[in-house]
C-alpha cells in the first residue's frame, strides 16, 4: 500500500459510537420512532447491501450500470480529462471501473465511505488494477465533509459521482443542503454525475425492497442487531419485522421494522415502549421524475446538462454543473456548459415510450 492509500484522517470523520447512541436515543424518542439509516452500514452490513445489490428484484444498481455502459463515451467526454474524480459512498467502487478506464488523465480519484474495511480493501484493489492513478481514500460519513483531499496533479476540475440513487435516502431538504455542500466542494466549473431512481408502480418499487430471500430484512435487522452489539441495547430480533411499502403521497419507499407485540426496549439509561404493529423508520428512498429532480438540483446549486434512461425508463443516470451565478459567466469554466438548461426541455436519451410517464407527480 503506498503513502497516498492511507486514510485521510482529518477531513471527515466516520461517525463514533457516541453519535450512534445520541442519534439512536433522540431517533427512539420521537413521536415516530426512527433509526438514522447510516447505521445500517457498518461492514456486515456494507456486504448485505452489496447482495442486494445482486438480487433479481432489485432493480437499480443492474440498470444504472447498463446506462452507465451504454452511455459511457457521451459521459466521458462531458466529464472531460484532468478531473479529480470524488465519489461519495464509494462502497466497492464497481461502477467507478468503468468510469475510470475511459476518462483521459484522470488527476485523482478520491472514494469516501462510511465503513472503513470495504473502504480500504476497494482502494487497495483499484491501485493494483490502476497503478498508475493517484487514489486518496477518504474514511467519512459522505453528507458531513467540509473539504477534499488534494492531488499531487492540478485538476482540471473536480467531478462529483453519485450513484445508486442514494440521493434518494435524504428527505428532499437535506437533498437540497447535501449538494449544495458538494456544489461548493467541486467549485467553479465543478460537475456531478449522479444516479437517480425514477417514480414507478409499486408492484415494480415494493418487491424491490422485500426480496424474496429475504436479504433486505436482514439487512434492515441488523441496525437494531448493531445496537444491541455497539451500545449495549436490548432489541428482541425476533420481535420485529421488517416491512417496506411504498408511500405514493410522498413519493418513497420507507422501511420499517414493526415490533409484532407490545414490549420494552433499553438502550442506556433509556426505555423505549413499542405497541403491537408500531414501527421504527429506519430508510427512506424517495423516487423522482426528471423534472422533479431537475427542480431539486436547480434549488440545490446545479444545473442539469445531460440525462440518460435505461430502455425501460426505470433509472435515470445525469450530469450536473454547477450553476453560474444567474446572467454571470464563470471564469474558468468551460464554455461547452453555459448553454442555459431548460427544464422544460429536458434532453434525454432513451428511444421507448415512458409507460409511467404522467411526470406530474414529482
Ligand atoms: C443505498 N440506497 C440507494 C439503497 C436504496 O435503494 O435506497 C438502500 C437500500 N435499502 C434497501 N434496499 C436498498
Amino acid at each position: 500500500m503506498n503513502e497516498s492509500m492511507l486514510l485521510s484522517p482529518s477531513i471527515g470523520v466516520p461517525p463514533s459510537r457516541e453519535d450512534f447512541l445520541s442519534e439512536a436515543i433522540a431517533g427512539l424518542s420521537q413521536p415516530q420512532k426512527t433509526l438514522p439509516c447510516k447505521f445500517l452500514y457498518d461492514e456486515e452490513g456494507s456486504q448485505l447491501f452489496n447482495e442486494i445489490c445482486e438480487l433479481e428484484e432489485y432493480y437499480p444498481t443492474r440498470t444504472e450500470n447498463q446506462i452507465l455502459r451504454d452511455h459511457i463515451k457521451e459521459i466521458s467526454t462531458l466529464i472531460g480529462s484532468e478531473c479529480r474524480l470524488v465519489e461519495f459512498g464509494s462502497g466497492t467502487s464497481t461502477k467507478t471501473r468503468h468510469l475510470l478506464t475511459h476518462l483521459r488523465n484522470v488527476a485523482g480519484y478520491i472514494p469516501i465511505d462510511i465503513s472503513g474495511p470495504q473502504l480500504l480493501a476497494s482502494a487497495a484493489q483499484l491501485a493494483d488494477e490502476f497503478p498508475s492513478l493517484e487514489i486518496n481514500p477518504l474514511e467519512a460519513d459522505y453528507g458531513d465533509i467540509s473539504a477534499l483531499p488534494d492531488t499531487k496533479q492540478k485538476p482540471r476540475r473536480t467531478v462529483a459521482f453519485f450513484p445508486g440513487s442514494t440521493i434518494g435516502n435524504f428527505d428532499p431538504d437535506a437533498a437540497v443542503a447535501f449538494l449544495r455542500n458538494i456544489a461548493s466542494l467541486c467549485g467553479n466549473n465543478g460537475g456531478l454525475l449522479i444516479g437517480v431512481d425514477r417514480k414507478k408502480p409499486k408492484r415494480i418499487l415494493e418487491p424491490a425492497y422485500n426480496d424474496r430471500k429475504g436479504v433486505t430484512a436482514k439487512f434492515n435487522l441488523g441496525i437494531l442487531a448493531r445496537a444491541n452489539r455497539e451500545l449495549g441495547a436490548d432489541f428482541d430480533l425476533s420481535a420485529f419485522c421488517h416491512h417496506a411499502p411504498y408511500n405514493e403521497t410522498h413519493g418513497r419507499i420507507e422501511m420499517h421494522l414493526v415490533s409484532t407485540r407490545r414490549q420494552t426496549v433499553h438502550l442506556d439509561s433509556h426505555e423505549f415502549a413499542f405497541e403491537e404493529g408500531e414501527y421504527i423508520t429506519t430508510e427512506h428512498s424517495y423516487k423522482y421524475t426528471l423534472p422533479g429532480f431537475a427542480r431539486l438540483a436547480l434549488r440545490s446549486g446545479f444545473a442539469l446538462v445531460r440525462s440518460w434512461l435505461d430502455r425501460n425508463q426505470l433509472f435515470s443516470v445525469m450530469f450536473l454543473r454547477v450553476a453560474a451565478r444567474q446572467g454571470v459567466l464563470q471564469k474558468n469554466s468551460n464554455p461547452l456548459f453555459y448553454r442555459p438548461t431548460n427544464i422544460q426541455n429536458l434532453r434525454q436519451t432513451g428511444t421507448n415510450p415512458n409507460p409511467y410517464s404522467k411526470e406530474k407527480n414529482v
